[in-house]
Order: structure tokens, then sequence, then C-alpha cells
């Protein structure tokens, strides 16, 4: 792994350009990238993965932006976002995705309740560019339910994914255990009609949605330690084919947490391994990307992970 060029700024407003092969980042733990393809750069979204060496379980305070414009060379920007932001949340910077809509930036991500019965929620900030400053968009959360009456864990509102379809509406897909989904207002910040459900083999948490030409994939974490399988659609609603496995465990991490986007003709996918060597692993986790390629008949062809 060959760094190349490492250009600190001042602190207040540090970049830092890397040139490196996987896992893009080594100077940070980063997890559960969201990627978004915006003009002529791609920009990765990532928890900050902030356990010291001798902890075994999740310390993700703040998300971290990378930009690029060749999928090689990665520049970090200031920190866009905190839980804390969020006045109704408390703390765990878990998986998030940026959307762009009529130029305005939308972050949804999952984050901890200030209230214990509503466990994880799914809160959305808004800016005016990729890289911010975004500010939460509603004052409370998007999605959440009561853990006492409605769900026995407390995490199963997780991993938001949106999607706009053709005709310009949005659909919102989360979930651990339960892949659900709604449609969101034009605004998209509001639900539109009722939460739906989608049957997924072995559905662990972390959806994706992409499409190319006329086919729809739901991309999903499957199973524990988790792979990542994929099914597809002629319509964002489905109904949803279970097409099998496209990447396997990734490395020493229980967590795989894709990310799937065109960029300049090519496909990639972008995932997390804990390969840093010596502490990485399941809570020290780094995102990586490999380039994604499909069979003539729309399907994906299996990753293949490398670290060149
Ligand atoms: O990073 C915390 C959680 O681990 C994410 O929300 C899941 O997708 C899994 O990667």
């Amino acid at each position: 792994l060959v760094v190349l060029t490492v250009n600190l700024q001042a602190q207040t407003n540090k970049t830092v350009e890397v040139k490196q092969n996987n896992p893009i980042i080594t100077d940070k733990y980063t997890a559960d990238p969201g990627a978004l393809v915006y003009k002529d750069k791609v920009y990765i979204y990532a928890g900050h993965d902030q356990a010291p060496n001798d902890v075994n379980s999740y310390r993700m305070n703040e998300w971290l932006v990378y930009s690029s414009s060749d999928m090689k060379t990665w520049k970090e920007h200031p920190i866009p976002l905190k839980p804390t932001d969020f006045s109704w949340a408390k703390g765990d910077a878990w998986a998030s995705q940026v959307i762009e809509k009529n130029g305005k930036f939308y972050w949804f991500v999952t984050v901890t309740h200030n209230e214990s019965i509503h466990g994880k929620a799914i809160g959305v900030a808004v800016a005016d560019n990729p890289l911010g400053p975004f500010k939460d968009a509603i004052g409370k959360a998007l999605i959440t339910n009561d853990m006492t009456t409605q769900t026995k864990i407390s995490w199963d509102d997780i991993d938001p994914t949106v999607y706009i379809d053709d005709d310009g509406k949005a659909y919102l897909y989360w979930g651990n255990t339960v892949c659900k989904y709604i449609k969101l207002k034009d605004n998209m910040i509001e639900m539109d009609g009722e939460i739906q459900t989608v049957d997924l083999p072995k559905f662990t948490e972390a959806p994706w949605i992409h499409k190319r030409k006329d086919w729809y994939y739901l991309s999903y974490a499957y199973d524990f330690p988790e792979k990542i399988a994929y099914a597809m659609s002629k319509s964002i609603t489905g109904p949803w084919e279970f097409k099998g496995i496209l990447n396997e465990v990734a490395g020493n991490s229980n967590t795989n947490h894709q990310a799937i986007i065109e960029f300049k003709g090519q496909w990639y996918f972008v995932y997390h391994n804990g390969s840093i060597p010596t502490h990485g692993g399941s809570f020290r986790r780094s995102v990586c990307v490999d380039k994604l390629f499909y069979n003539k008949d729309g399907t994906m062809k299996r990753i293949v992970m490398t670290t060149e």
C-alpha cells in the first residue's frame, strides 16, 4: 500500500489527499460507505470507527467524507456531520447515504434516539452542496418506532438507502432483520403512505438500491457474518427475485456494508472489511473499492475483492 501524497492544511479545514489501493483510507478506520456520484466526482460518506484497540463494540461519533475524481486518489474533507447535530439524538454514526435532488443534498442517517424506547432511528440532514454544512432537515426522527410495543430489537430502524425513480419519486429502503420501504413526498423529508416490507432470504441489514438499463437491483447484507446478496426487479417496488451472493464475507469483518455506483462508464462495489493489520476487524473497519461487472442477462458477476 503506497501513500503518494499527503497534504495537511490548517487543522480547522483539514484536507488530506491520498492515493491508495484497498483499503482506500488507512489513517482512520472507516465503515458503512454511502457513495454519491455528482458531476465529475464520487463522494464517499463513511462512519468513523473509533473503538480503541481493546474495545470490541462500536464507537462511532462522527461521519467522514472523501471525494475522488478517479476512484484512486481520495481527498478527505472536514467532518460534515455528527449524530449530536440532531437535537433528538444522542450518538452513534451508523450507516447513511447522501442523495441529490433539485440541487439539494439529503443525508439520511442512522443514529441512536435520545429516548431509549426508540433505540436506533433514521434522521435526515440537508445541505446546498455535497460537503455541507449539513443541518437537521426536520428537527425530529423521520423513521422510528416504540420498542416496547412495535418491535423486539432496538436496531431495526437502521441503514437507510434512498433511490429516486425515473418519475422523480423517491423511495427509502432500510432495516435490520426485516427489509422495509416507503415512498417519500416530493420534499424528501416526509413519508408518503404506509411502510411496506420485502421478503428476502437471510436479510440482515444494509439495503442498497441501484438501477442499470431496465433492471432495479436491491443488494443487502445476507446472513451473519455478512455476505452481500441481491435481488432484481423491473420495478422499484418489486416483486424482487433473489439472484444469490454478490460478495463473500469481507476478510475479518462480520459486516460488509456495500454501495454500488457507476462512474465514468465503470461500475464499482464499495464496501468495508477489517483488513488493516494488527487491530483491524469488525469494530475497526476500512472502506474498499472493487470493480463490478454484469452478465449479458443483467445479473451481476461475483465481486473479486482485491488489495491492488
Ligand atoms: O456500523 C454500524 C452498523 O454495522 C451498520 O449500521 C450496519 O450496516 C453494520 O455495518
